[in-house]
């Protein structure tokens, strides 16, 4: 096998995704930029250190590509056809995973064509970390797309390490059990050697649906997966939370044009006392709706007023072939139209409503802005915007209003914890964020902050890649015997 290697990476990243974007230029020459996600950053300094290489999908369909060296990392393009983004992307992934793991808060759609693309998809993106992966290397897939991967690459390439992590949340067995091809699933991500989830409570479902769907033992956080010949391998399934380069996002905050970015924002919304904002994908699992409804109410009731208060909502475009999210969409640009028509003033809005991407300076400037930060997901692996928010507040000023079903709540208790299903618990908490009094605003936003620093994302992937280089040891330890 190792004659066919394209190149001896010590370290690959599996994700749907590569680290960078394509650019066109004006003369329409392309070329590829770094893309600005956190996996990306958390990343970089592994990638660097180690002659790392990391498979993914380009980002457009029906590009042949070979592998190419870029700032240090050696990327290897997966093809995939329009009809595979199709079916294992946005169906597959994005419309029956997506749903399910969430709590079916939109019904996922079971669709047999777009489960075979799936698993023909997985194998490609399997094929291609075989290739690159030198003798022993460590492998670390990344997320729902590729569940398969794990045990399509051991069955590959035994000699591997092999991680895998799950951004988002892993259902309860009463939920998960609805998928038809529940134990493949299950037996796919088996193959890791770790198996990282956000919130204990996603690793403890995990556990129990290997326990019910495929008997397999399981002690604390180990899972014995039988070999076949009467031997076990131990699996790790544990907590891993996923956090931010807080860093960078301090270094924003103190740039003088980017504080005065906030104030100019202040101002272009006639500086009302207080500034509510909500950044998110627009995907249902946010709880944009629940959001606008209990704002909706307070302005209703009259215990806000639009002259007081404005709500910023960016509601930044995502999936937007995938029919659930047109439809969110629309009944979302409806509620705001009616809210808007309802209370503006001609000098003052309820609600500045933007349905674009920004770039980060301006999300910073966003968060300095923000007197009060609304993330009330209904279900979320972690959020990683309620940490961003934390970590720009340099001068401990702000609430976070944070709902308890977004992983974020485990690691955030001094936030205003909030259940967004229940739309007068949360509009109590919106005043008393907007009440809350500067010393206590204070007490709780030191808490949040020290929290997030200490936890930064370059810590997160130095303690997943710790277990796995344990389970390293595991190997050779069996190896040796
Ligand atoms: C998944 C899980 C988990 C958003 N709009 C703009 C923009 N953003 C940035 C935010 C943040 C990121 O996108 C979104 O991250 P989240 O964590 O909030 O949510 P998902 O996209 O759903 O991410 C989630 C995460 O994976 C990591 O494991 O936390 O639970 O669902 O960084 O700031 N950034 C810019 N412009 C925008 O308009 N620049």
């Amino acid at each position: 096998m190792s004659g066919a290697r394209v190149t001896e990476a010590e370290f690959v990243v599996v994700a749907n995704r590569l680290p960078v974007d394509r650019v066109v230029g004006a003369e329409g020459d392309d070329g590829w930029r770094r893309s600005p996600g956190g996996l990306v950053t958390a990343l970089e300094p592994v990638m660097r250190s180690s002659e790392g290489a990391w498979v993914g999908w380009a980002g457009k369909p029906d590009l042949e590509l070979e592998p190419f060296e870029f700032d240090g990392t050696f990327l290897v393009p997966v093809r995939l056809s329009a009809q595979d983004v199709e079916q294992y992307y946005e169906g597959m992934s994005n419309d029956t995973f997506w749903p399910l793991y969430h709590d079916v808060i939109a019904a996922p759609r079971y669709r047999r064509v777009w489960w075979e693309a799936y698993v023909r998809v997985n194998r490609r993106f399997a094929e291609a970390a075989a290739e690159v992966a030198a003798e022993g290397a460590t492998v670390w897939v990344q997320d729902y797309q590729l569940q398969l991967v794990p045990k399509m690459l051991r069955e590959l390439r035994p000699d591997l390490v092999i991680g895998y992590f799950h951004h988002i949340p892993f259902p309860a067995h009463g939920l998960y059990s609805q998928l038809p091809w529940r134990r493949q699933v299950l037996e796919g991500l088996l193959g890791a050697d770790v198996i990282g989830f956000q919130r204990v409570a996603d690793a403890g479902n995990f556990a129990r649906a290997v326990r019910r769907q495929l008997r397999y033992q399981t002690k604390a956080s180990g899972i014995s997966v039988p070999l076949g010949d009467g031997s076990y391998r131990n699996a790790l399934a544990k907590a891993f939370p996923i956090s931010i380069d807080a860093e960078s996002y301090v270094e924003l905050a103190r740039r003088p044009e980017v504080q005065q970015r906030a104030r100019e924002i202040r101002e272009g919304l006639g500086n009302p006392k207080r500034i509510l904002l909500g950044v998110d994908r627009l995907d249902y699992t946010k709880g944009i709706r629940h959001r606008l409804k209990a704002f909706g109410e307070l302005l209703q009731d009259g215990r806000l007023t639009v002259e007081d208060v404005t709500l910023v909502q960016v509601a930044s475009p995502s999936r937007e072939r995938v029919e659930s999210y047109m439809q969110l969409r629309d009944e979302i640009e409806l509620t705001v139209g009616r809210i808007n028509g309802d209370f503006d003033t001609t000098d003052h809005t309820a609600i500045r409503y933007l349905h674009q991407a920004y770039p980060r300076e301006e999300m910073v400037a966003l968060f300095l802005a923000a007197d009060v930060m609304l993330v009330t997901a209904l279900r979320d692996g972690m959020n990683l915007v309620a940490k961003e928010y934390v970590a720009t507040r340099t001068d401990n000023r702000g609430v976070l209003v944070l709902s308890e079903f977004a992983g974020a709540a485990d690691e955030l208790p001094s936030a205003l914890l909030i259940n967004p299903h229940d739309i007068d618990g949360m509009k109590d908490q919106i005043i008393r964020a907007i009440e809350m009094p500067p010393a206590e605003q204070g007490r709780r936003m030191r808490s949040l902050r020290k929290k997030v620093i200490e936890s930064d994302v370059a810590q997160w992937s130095r303690s997943f890649l710790a277990a796995l280089e344990a389970a390293k040891h595991r190997h050779t330890a069996v190896g040796g015997e």
